[in-house]
């Protein structure tokens, strides 16, 4: 994948402005694998589907400042990410057997949450920018998977 200078920059810029906890946080809360859309166990065990019931699971937090993290890393590497994502595709594909569909679907969540926070400056070209990246990041992780 090739990144315009424009692409990197406006990239970067919001990075800059990016809360790893939070929207890192609130991306995972809203993958659809921790907030199932059916709600089938909520007579039993109570509503596990909201964000500071994900958010309280120390696990899940830990993860998704993980994931943040790696995104800044990727934003460094935006020229080759297979290389740097070498061993977490591994970890994902072979070890943790992640369905690659859900490696993009974070990517997705993570889009929805920079547009709510930054709602003015996620214009068009910023959107196109940040999906590139998350399509990208999302592919050189589940490159191990096939
Ligand atoms: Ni993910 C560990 C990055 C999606 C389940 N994951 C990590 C680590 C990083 C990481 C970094 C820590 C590795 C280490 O400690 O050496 N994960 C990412 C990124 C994405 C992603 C960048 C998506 C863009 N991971 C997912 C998804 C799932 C997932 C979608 C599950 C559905 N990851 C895990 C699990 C671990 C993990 C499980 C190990 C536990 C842990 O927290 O270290």
């Amino acid at each position: 994948v090739h990144f315009t200078t424009e692409e990197k920059a406006a990239v970067a810029s919001l990075w800059a402005k990016v809360n790893v906890e939070v929207v890192g946080g609130e991306s995972l809360a809203r993958l659809p694998i921790f907030c199932p859309w059916t709600q089938r166990f909520c007579d039993s065990f109570g509503n596990l589907c909201t964000e500071s019931a994900i958010m309280g699971n120390s696990k899940v937090k830990a993860h998704s400042r993980k994931v943040l993290n790696s995104f800044g890393n990727a934003i460094k590497h935006m020229d080759d990410l297979k290389g740097p994502f070498a061993d977490l595709s591994e970890l994902h594909c072979d070890k943790l057997h992640v369905d690659p569909e859900n490696l993009r679907l974070l990517g997705t969540m993570i889009l929805i949450v920079l547009a709510t926070h930054f709602s003015k400056e996620f214009t068009l070209q910023m959107q196109a920018a940040w999906q590139k990246l998350t399509n990208a990041v999302a592919n050189a992780l589940a490159h191990k998977c096939q």
